[in-house]
């Protein structure tokens, strides 16, 4: 799980690096820092489960194993990407990794996981469907009609809450009353777990016993992960200095460093050495750039197939 980490911390540095170049010609909403929740999560899951994600999708993408040179000609618009250069950075797919679609309307993961779950349900497959969201999510009618209806029909569902505690720059407090999210899950009746969501294992072991359950039939678990992301709402920059979010929480929060956090784990077990790491790191970066390099290359989609693919 340390190793996904920080492959995706390293995709995201090197596409932060790269988006000034303006060859990426669609937004970016960067997971760096919130890299432990997409691992844990998709750790405990299957390639025959589905994954529904949002706009900040590209490491739920790439903890499934979805194919870089594909989500990297993607965001350059190219053909090779893996919805054909259609989507951008914010649809990602690869449904035979289990990364069904990536929708960046707020909240509309959830309806679309629970179709998912309950199309299973009635197929008789033993797949699990889990929704990816933000806090901003349960904000949205669909959240509360989603969990209503599957708590009733006990479908096998995972309600992953990602709670960076913003809304682009409203925070939470300023949106919602004081209480804490997971109450939510009582209210609809099904099971809620809070984990630490900058801890990669109990980020697991939470999602584990979520997947164990809604595999048994007995229904969906509401995640509630707390993390915070490092850079701006939509873009390669830091914005701290900006001052929507204060100096200490923004620096309470980067000492809190999920891939810091895993490696000290190793370290103890003395599992991971820096030259392990440091050939690891090496390995990577030769990765990316050789997918930079594929992705920059590769042919834009045919202007002849633009209608393509539209069915209304
Ligand atoms: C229905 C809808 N309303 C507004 C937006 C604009 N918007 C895009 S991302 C975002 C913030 C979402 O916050 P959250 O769900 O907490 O996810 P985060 O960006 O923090 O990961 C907003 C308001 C949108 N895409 N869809
Ligand atoms: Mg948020």
């Amino acid at each position: 799980m340390h190793r996904d980490m920080l492959r995706i911390r390293l995709v995201e540095e090197s596409i932060a690096e790269r988006y000034a170049e303006q060859e990426m010609r669609c937004p970016v909403h960067l997971s760096i820092g919130q890299e432990a929740t997409a691992v844990g999560v998709c750790h405990a899951l299957q390639h025959t489960d589905r994954v529904f994600s949002t706009h900040r999708c590209h490491a739920h993408y790439l903890a499934m194993d979805g194919s870089l040179k594909a989500m990297l000609a993607e965001i350059y618009g190219k053909a090779a990407g893996c919805v054909g250069g259609r989507g951008g950075s914010m649809h990602l797919a690869d449904p035979d990794k289990g990364i069904i679609a990536s929708v960046p309307i707020v909240a509309s993961s959830i309806p679309l996981a629970v179709g998912a779950a309950l199309a299973d349900q009635i197929d008789g497959k033993k797949s699990v469907s889990v929704a990816f969201f933000g806090d901003a999510s349960v904000e949205e009618g669909v959240f509360h009609e989603s969990a209503n209806f599957a708590s009733l029909r006990k479908l096998p569902v995972l309600f992953v809450c990602e709670n960076n505690l913003y809304s682009v720059y409203t925070p939470l407090r300023d949106r919602q009353p004081p209480r804490p999210l997971i109450e939510l899950a009582r209210a609809y009746g099904m099971s809620g777990v809070s984990a630490d969501g900058n801890n990669v294992v109990a980020v697991f072991k939470a999602a584990q016993e979520a997947v164990e359950r809604a595999r048994q039939g007995a229904g969906p678990t509401f995640l509630v992960l707390d993390t915070y992301r490092w850079r701006e709402h939509c873009g390669p920059n830091f914005d701290n200095h900006i001052g929507y979010r204060t100096e200490a929480e923004y620096e309470t929060w980067r000492t809190r460093c999920p891939i810091e956090d895993s490696r000290g784990e190793l370290n103890s077990q003395k599992l991971l050495t820096p030259a392990d790491e440091a050939l690891m790191v090496a390995e990577f970066k030769r990765e990316i750039d050789m997918a930079f390099e594929f992705a920059k290359a590769a042919p834009l989609p045919e202007p002849s197939q633009a209608s393509a693919h539209v069915y209304a």
